[in-house]
């Protein structure tokens, strides 16, 4: 059987991952394709549990080794229970962030080691790499204001703004690296002008298949 195709989105907080998300499965589908939708970190029972704790607000200041680990622990067990056997069934598969999140996130926000990174990415996922990636950009402020209508605050919505503006630096930073994965969508701009960009981007792959 054919090998499904592996499609992520990214950006920062508030950029409108969430409200696409559904938009692309839709377009998907319309094209006969079978896909699940599902998110880091998170998508397994076990891994749902573990963004409860790298999310949640406390007192307790939690190290940067024991988030990137936590970070890759859910993501070992959505790969290995949701994420591969989806893709070995011909499956297409839809994540609302991946690795790349811990580029721009631990990698540019935290300012951890880069190799390190790619160490734990190269153990964990094998040759596993996402097929396209749809970077959501938006100028930090943009994505803040979003975010802050929404509500309460998670852990990582409580950070300086220059950690955001590192993590934003980092994903175009990946993005230059990675032209042939990652495509930059300006979502500072209407959502139909963005659905209207990620729809290009969805078609141009589905002709390429
Ligand atoms: N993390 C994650 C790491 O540090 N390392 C990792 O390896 C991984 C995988 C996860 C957190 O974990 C961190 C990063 C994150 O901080 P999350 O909830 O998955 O948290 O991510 P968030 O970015 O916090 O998710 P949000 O729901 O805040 O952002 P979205 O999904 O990008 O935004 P969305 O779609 O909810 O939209 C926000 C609001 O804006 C509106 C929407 O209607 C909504 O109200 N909106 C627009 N308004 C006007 N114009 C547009 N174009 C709009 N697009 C959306």
């Amino acid at each position: 059987m054919k090998q499904g195709i592996f499609i992520t989105l990214e950006g920062g907080e508030g950029v409108g991952k969430s409200t696409n998300i559904l938009f692309i499965k839709n377009q998907l589908e319309a094209a006969g394709i079978s896909v699940i939708m599902t998110r880091e970190p998170g998508g397994t029972e076990f891994s749902e549990k573990i963004r409860q704790l790298l999310l949640e607000n406390r007192d307790e200041i939690v190290t940067e080794q024991a988030e990137i680990l936590l970070m890759f622990a859910a993501r070992a067990q959505h790969i290995q229970h949701v994420i591969q056997p989806a893709l070995s069934q011909g499956q297409w598969v839809l994540c609302d962030r991946f690795t790349d999140s811990t580029y721009a996130y631990q990698g540019g926000g935290r300012k951890m080691d880069i190799n390190m990174i790619e160490w734990l990415e190269n153990k964990i996922q094998g040759a596993l790499r996402p097929d396209l990636t749809i970077l959501l950009d938006a100028p930090v402020a943009i994505g803040m204001d979003r975010a802050n209508k929404r509500g309460k605050l998670d852990r990582f919505e409580s950070e300086q703004q220059t950690f955001y503006e590192n993590v934003r630096a980092a994903y175009l930073k990946r993005a230059q690296q990675k032209p042939d994965q990652i495509r930059v969508i300006n979502a500072d701009q209407s959502l139909d002008r963005v659905k209207n960009e990620i729809g290009f981007e969805i078609q141009q792959l589905l002709s390429r298949r």
